[in-house]
């Protein structure tokens, strides 16, 4: 899994102001506008029906993968339920190459903070749950000392600032499964059941954490809230392009001179992230970006570089802007071997529950084994192709899609690679001259 070695940048919401490891303590969120959303709130005694129309006009989508409007997914939250209703933030980020939320949290945690005691306010709840993945336990420990900071200040807890509004909020960390950061996986393991997927239908907005109403968000949409109601929802739409509202954390990695996190607002070029990001690293040619996370299919340079960054460029050119993690690949790259990569992890990671998933990423991944290996048969690009298709919308949930998908785009876009492989049992990029991007 990557790991930022200097502070994440750019300009936008998120990151404003942080400057320095320090930033994160409470004093300094509240120097730069923190909890004025909250005290505007309590102030105005504005009610959970105008926050959700503030998320609606901001276009905020879910940050964690899908797009989902948030303001959307707030509003189907059965208010009027009598019992228990949970807010829950997933912070179990596991998809390869991303690693923004782990960064929100440590040098941000108080933006996520208020932004769940906005939302457990806004969906009448009185209880949230952090899941933090299990493999950045130092950052667990920097949001529990952030929620002892928001205690002492009555910012969260009972009565917050004097109201009759309470909220409690607790973090759990993760054991590193990346199922776990599939919503109701997470649920499962919440509630101390091995992390497992559920049927949806039901959704957790009615049937959640305990079987109660439940309303998940990822960690940067619950940090982009605090700015929406504090600054109104048509300032955050006005950053990014219409239906993509506000800015975006960016994860690059790969061959680029400065991988690390960047906040630049949605519908910017990705040539002009790339030049955040330093540049191709050695001045190689781009070859090839996966925009979104490993689940998003891959996409040639020359498609690549006219594209901006926007949930709607990035699905209207065949892949997702998932969760944001963007992997770029120059031109030594073998992508039969970054392709055996990426179905060796899904193969590993399938819980196992559905035939279509637990065989089919085997399949996948030992068939793409022997491809790079030189031992590939002439059958073996449409065997893929039909495995992967026979995964394709039959499991539980969309990990089965996750790891058909790569293998579908990968063969689509350099199908010639594949069969170069296969019919001289060796790569057409010299092996002296490929490079690991990680
Ligand atoms: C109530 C309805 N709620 C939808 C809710 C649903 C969920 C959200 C989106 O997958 C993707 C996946 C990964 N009533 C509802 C409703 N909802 N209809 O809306 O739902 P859905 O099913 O479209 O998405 P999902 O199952 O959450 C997420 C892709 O993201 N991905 C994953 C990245 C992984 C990380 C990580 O490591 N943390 O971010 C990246 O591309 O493949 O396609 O809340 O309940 N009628
Ligand atoms: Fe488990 Fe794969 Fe089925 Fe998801 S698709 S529930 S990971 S077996």
């Amino acid at each position: 899994m990557s790991e930022t070695t200097s502070l994440p940048s750019g300009h936008g919401i998120i990151l404003d102001g942080i400057a320095s490891e320090s930033t994160w303590r409470l004093a300094d969120y509240v120097k730069r506008g923190g909890y004025d959303a909250l005290k505007k709130i309590i102030a105005n005694k504005i009610t959970p029906d105008e926050i959700i129309a503030e998320l609606k006009k901001s276009a905020l989508r879910g940050r964690g993968g899908a797009g989902f409007p948030t303001g959307l997914k707030w509003s189907f939250m059965p208010r009027a339920f009598p019992g228990a209703k949970y807010v829950v933030c997933n912070s179990d980020e596991g998809e390869p190459g991303t690693f923004k939320d782990r960064d929100i949290l440590r040098y941000n945690p108080h933006t996520v903070i208020e932004g769940m005691i906005i939302a457990g306010y806004a969906m009448t709840s009185g209880v949230g749950y952090n899941y933090i993945h299990g493999e950045v336990f130092d950052v667990y420990q920097r949001f529990e000392e952030a929620l002892d900071e928001a205690r002492a200040a009555g910012l969260l807890g009972q009565n917050i600032l004097g109201s009759d509004f309470s909220f409690e909020l607790y973090a759990h960390h993760g054991y590193g499964a990346y199922i776990c950061g599939e919503e109701t996986a997470l649920l499962e393991s919440l509630e101390g059941k091995k992390g497992q997927p559920r049927f949806k239908p039901p959704f957790p907005a009615s049937f959640g954490l305990y079987g109660k109403p439940t309303t998940i968000n990822n960690t940067e949409t619950f940090a982009s809230v605090p700015f929406i109601i504090r600054e109104g929802g048509d300032k955050f739409l006005e950053l990014g392009k219409p239906n993509n509202g506000g800015t975006k954390l960016f994860s690059v990695s790969g061959h680029v001179n400065k991988p690390g996190n960047y906040e630049i607002p949605l519908g910017t070029p990705f040539a002009t992230l790339l030049e955040m990001a330093g540049g191709m690293r050695g001045g190689r040619k781009l070859k090839a970006v996966i925009p979104g996370g490993s689940s998003a299919p891959v996409i040639p340079a020359h498609i690549m570089m006219d594209l901006t960054m926007d949930y709607d460029a990035i699905s209207k050119a065949g892949s997702m802007l998932g969760s944001g993690a963007v992997i770029v690949m120059d031109e030594t790259t073998c992508m039969v071997k970054a392709l055996e990569r990426l179905a060796y992890f899904y193969h590993e990671e399938s819980c196992g529950q559905c035939t279509p998933c637990r065989e089919g990423t085997g399949w996948l991944y030992r068939i793409i084994h022997r491809i790079e290996h030189g031992l590939g048969r002439e059958e073996d690009l449409a065997v893929l192709d039909n495995v992967a298709e026979n995964i394709m919308g039959r499991t539980i949930c969309a990990l089965g899609d996750a790891a058909a998908m790569p293998v579908r785009s990968f063969i689509k876009h350099f199908r010639d690679e594949f069969q170069y492989h296969v019919d001289n049992k060796r790569c057409v990029v010299p092996v002296e001259t490929q490079r690991d991007g990680s």
